[in-house]
């Protein structure tokens, strides 16, 4: 059924009864998640509905609540297609009238017999890192028709989305790319992990990575590019291999010297996967998707995955515009640096949809490595806080969530996330304490 794809019995089972499902249904919903991977599975499966000469409504929602299953109630669907959710909220799908659909890769609470569940988890697959929404409605897609491989690309891209390419695409995702790339849907190659039309570029417009003293900084590259004979007008692709290598360890060296992480320097090179058919490669297209969801334009981001040239080009200017600001708020923390306390840093961030990723970059290339960093933004009388540290923080005892749940819980806010990536709400007067807890917990978790 899908290709070279090997599944666990059990799990192509419940693919086909979902196709037959689907086949038979009459008013037809599908229901996604509006960040890259979500709007990547809706564009997935609105391709292969599409193919199948299917009418559904499709709805992109911010996350699963009840008002959302109080909707869903009251439109007599005859069946519901959740992508990206529904795993967690299983006694709420439950109390859905007709036949009810997750495909969902994070932790399920339960088997249920009333809702026909497609998760990794069931069937000893990871579904943190292996496999995604995006991938698995890809597994159901093709399993309707064997055309549906021509959306592999799409499904790729929420995977790395994701972030589950880091260190390279594994399991259920690698035998995914592994039969697009023998279908010539993507073409995968270890390359410098940059974008843009030139050399220049590539390196002056990154933030991620993000180079201290040459990102955002034009002149600086040009007279980086300069020092090694690189041509900076070459296209990165063009680059023959000596001069790719020269740049490559410049780049590394560069990272080093501003002090981020192996892993982290390792990263400077991966796994490109290119899709010839969009002329981007699939972390262009992720990032385009996450523009896309951010900035309320989830249908824009399905139009474009499925080859609507002119969403391409607005989804690009709503990126551009995105990595503008985010550039110039990076730029601003490398010139001003974070607040230090003993075992916290932070930082006060004027737009707040922007902390999470700020946040992480600004802990991952430019600030201090050994502390977690703290990025606060005022959100009426609430003090928003993202917060991040670094794997080898974690593997050194940090745990975020943990540090935000009570230090937010003290002063009456609620927090909580990953070990390594977590956020909290506080009231905004409570802002010196919470930090102080927050400089205590760490303290001890890393002692
Ligand atoms: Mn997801």
């Amino acid at each position: 059924m899908s290709g070279s794809v090997v599944l666990p019995a059990e799990f192509s089972d419940i693919l086909k009864h979902t196709c037959i499902a689907i086949r038979s249904a009459g008013r037809l919903r599908v229901v996604s998640h509006y960040d890259a991977d979500g709007i990547a599975a809706a564009a997935v499966m609105s391709g292969a509905l599409i193919r199948e000469d299917r009418q559904f409504h499709l709805t992109m929602a911010k996350g699963f609540d009840e008002a959302l299953v109080t909707m869903l109630a009251k439109e007599g669907n005859d069946t519901v297609v959740f992508l990206d959710m529904g795993s967690g909220q299983i006694e709420s799908l439950e109390k859905l009238e007709g036949t009810v659909i997750a495909l969902d890769h994070h932790k399920p609470v339960r088997k249920s017999k009333k809702v026909l569940q497609a998760n990794p988890h069931f069937h000893d697959m990871d579904g943190m890192n292996e496999a995604c929404a995006s991938t698995l409605t890809l597994l159901l897609a093709v399993t309707l028709d064997p055309s549906n491989w021509s959306l592999a690309p799409i499904a790729l891209a929420g995977a790395v989305g994701d972030r589950q390419h880091m260190g390279g695409m594994k399991g259920l995702n690698r035998q995914i790319l592994d039969e697009a790339s023998d279908k010539k849907y993507v073409e995968s190659q270890k390359s410098l992990n940059l974008k843009g039309s030139t050399v220049l570029k590539s390196i002056s417009e990154s933030v991620d990575p993000y180079f201290v003293g040459l990102s955002g900084r034009p002149d600086n590259v040009a007279a980086f590019l300069e020092s090694m004979n690189v041509n900076a007008d070459t296209p990165l692709g063009s680059l023959d291999e000596f001069y790719r290598r020269k740049l490559t360890s410049m780049l590394s060296l560069r990272l080093m010297g501003q002090g981020c992480r192996p892993e982290t320097v390792e990263e400077l090179v991966t796994e490109v996967l290119w899709i010839p058919l969009m002329d981007l490669s699939a972390a262009d297209l992720a990032d385009l998707l996450n523009a896309c969801g951010r900035q309320d334009h989830e249908s824009l981001g399905v139009a474009m995955s499925l080859g609507n040239r002119e969403a391409l080009e607005e989804a690009r200017a709503l990126s551009s515009e995105y990595n503008r600001k985010l550039m110039e708020n990076l730029m601003k923390i490398e010139s001003n640096g974070a607040e230090q306390k003993d075992h916290v840093q932070y930082f006060d961030v004027e737009d707040a949809p922007m902390a999470g990723a700020e946040c992480g970059l600004a802990m991952q290339y430019i600030l201090d490595q050994s502390k977690p960093t703290l990025a606060l933004s005022v959100v009426g009388k609430k003090l928003k806080v993202s917060g991040r540290g670094t794997k080898h923080l974690v593997s050194k005892g940090l745990d975020l969530a943990a540090a935000m749940k009570r230090a937010a819980e003290g002063v009456r806010g609620n927090g909580g996330g990953h070990a390594v990536a977590s956020g909290a709400t506080v009231p905004v007067g409570k802002k010196d304490a919470f930090i102080g807890a927050m400089d205590d917990i760490v303290g001890k978790q890393l002692r």
